[in-house]
């Protein structure tokens, strides 16, 4: 996705035509890296190795240019359309560089596509797929006298080698291995606990009939939702085996069942059904006005998902079909280096692709409390307690279902979140104006004691929750005020926040 060897400017008014002027088999200079880090295909260099050069570097002739920062170049050329950005990149061999990194080109691409558009061929990067040329025709300018994280350090990270995280994995931070489980163990001891069951899904017909090249053969033109695209299945598939972005596209979609019209559940010619150990999925009373619950997840290599918790607080399971994944999981409470979170926890902000993380924070994180990790493999099933944190990525190239539903031991969690954070609620139809009011409507008809009892234990958190306040502000009267006058209120609180003093 990125890119770099002389000096000197091309010549500012160079187009498209000079694309094909490169010979792709350009002797470039192989730059001196790490073992474990492949040569850049242009030649760039990481900026330290500058010390160690001779001769000039290509920012040296990037003009007036040349005071700012790489960071502040590269966010000027994200403002660029596609023939300026196409056009300056051409006039120099530093710009040159910058200017393929393939991000810029990702929402260039993006930008221009409608949902009336046809999906063009995938050509190997985002740069050659939105400028319709053939790989044959790509330009390969050597850049090896170009010195620059900016450009250097996407590469390597759409090129770490996830083989250390996986194989140093701390004995008490491994993930639960269990054959199978009953409902009555789940809901006993392991509702709250993250977990893989090896033999559950063994039988499902998907884990024997469905493999990347398989669904391309019986869907190929099926358009499945991958970020902001909606793609046929072909195309995407061309993508994942041809491509080299550090956060690969990754299908997820909702509506994957309906398109590929099959049968989900325990009728006759199902190709899967959500497993029994998980007990009743409570949010199954909302029928067709629960939130989006089950997705088919497909992704090459290096992709996956980023720190986040999953939404209104239920639960998960995630299916590995084909393929492996990585986690890595925090309980609801921990403070997950290079997650931020702000202090109503309304926004996540997690800055950094799934490959910075594992660079900057993995070590650090691998040495918290609570930190789990674990691979789940194909034909396993990991559980996702609700509000713990996880981030994910895909060892190799692979298929996995998910779905996310609210076991009785979570009741209490999935009321107040929808009754104390309404703005955080997702997934619920804009029709739907009180999730909560609509939750308690349904579990008063089907199940009332369970509602009961959970209201009651909310009431206790709360009633606990007032008492610390009040001790800890030292009077009830400060207490009924906040302390500062300024009108206090108990909401339900967040069952996992039992503990924190507001
Ligand atoms: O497979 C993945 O990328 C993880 C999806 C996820 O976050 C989930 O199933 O909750
Ligand atoms: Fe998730």
């Amino acid at each position: 996705m990125l890119i770099s060897k002389d000096v000197g400017c091309a010549g500012g008014s160079r187009n498209a035509s000079i694309i094909g002027d490169f010979n792709e088999s350009e002797n470039l200079e192989t730059a001196t890296m790490a073992d474990s880090i492949p040569a850049h295909p242009l030649g760039v260099k990481p900026l330290g190795n500058q010390y160690f050069a001779s001769g000039s570097t290509a920012r040296e002739f990037l003009g007036p240019m040349a005071r700012l920062p790489d960071e502040m170049v590269l966010h000027l050329l994200e403002y660029l359309d596609t023939d300026s950005l196409r056009d300056l990149g051409f006039t120099c061999r530093f710009l040159y560089a910058l200017s393929q990194l393939d991000d810029l080109w990702k929402t260039l691409f993006l930008e221009s596509q409608n949902p009336s558009t046809n999906m063009p061929a995938w050509k190997g990067s985002w740069r050659s797929t939105h400028l319709k040329i053939p790989s044959s025709k790509q330009a390969r300018i050597d850049c090896s006298n170009v010195y620059s994280d900016v450009v250097h350090r996407p590469f390597v990270c759409a090129h770490i080698a996830l083989g250390k995280y996986i194989t140093s994995i701390p004995k008490s931070n491994e993930i639960s291995r269990l054959d199978s489980l009953t409902y009555d163990e789940f809901a006993r001891d392991w509702s709250n606990t993250p977990f893989i069951l090896t033999q559950c899904i063994k039988s499902w017909p998907v884990c024997h009939d469905w493999s990347i090249e398989e669904l391309g053969r019986k869907y190929p033109d099926v358009r499945f939702r991958a970020e902001a695209v909606d793609w046929p299945f072909s195309t995407y598939q061309d993508y994942m085996s041809n491509s080299d972005d550090e956060s690969p596209l990754y299908l997820f979609d909702r509506g994957f069942a309906e398109k590929m019209s099959i049968e989900v559940g325990r009728s006759e010619g199902s190709v899967y059904s959500p497993p029994e150990c998980f007990g009743p999925d409570l949010f199954e009373i909302l029928h067709s006005e629960r939130p989006a619950h089950r997705w088919l997840i497909v992704g090459p290599k290096r992709s996956g998902s980023t720190f986040h918790k999953d939404p209104n607080a239920t639960s998960a399971w995630n299916a590995v079909i084909q393929g492996s994944k990585y986690w890595i999981m925090f309980p609801s409470t921990a403070q997950v280096p290079g997650v931020y979170v702000s202090k109503d926890s309304s926004e996540v902000t997690s800055p950094l692709s799934i490959a910075e993380w594992l660079l900057e924070f993995h070590a650090e994180a691998r040495s918290m409390p609570g930190c789990i990790e674990g691979v789940c493999k194909a034909g396993e099933i990991l559980h996702v307690p609700s509000g713990w944190w996880h981030l994910v990525v895909n060892l190799e190239a692979g298929i996995a279902l998910t779905q996310n539903f609210v076991p009785k031991s979570h009741l209490v969690n999935v009321l107040s979140f929808l009754k104390d954070k309404p703005d955080q609620v997702t997934g619920f139809k804009k029709s739907i104006e009180c999730p909560y009011d609509l939750f308690v409507e349904r579990l008063r008809d089907r199940y009332p004691e369970l509602l009961d009892e959970a209201l009651e234990e909310i009431n206790r958190k709360n009633r606990t929750k007032k008492r610390k306040w009040e001790e800890a502000v030292g009077s009830k009267d400060q207490a009924e005020d906040g302390g500062n006058g300024g009108g206090f209120s108990f909401g339900f609180g967040f069952a996992d926040e039992d503990e924190e003093i507001p």
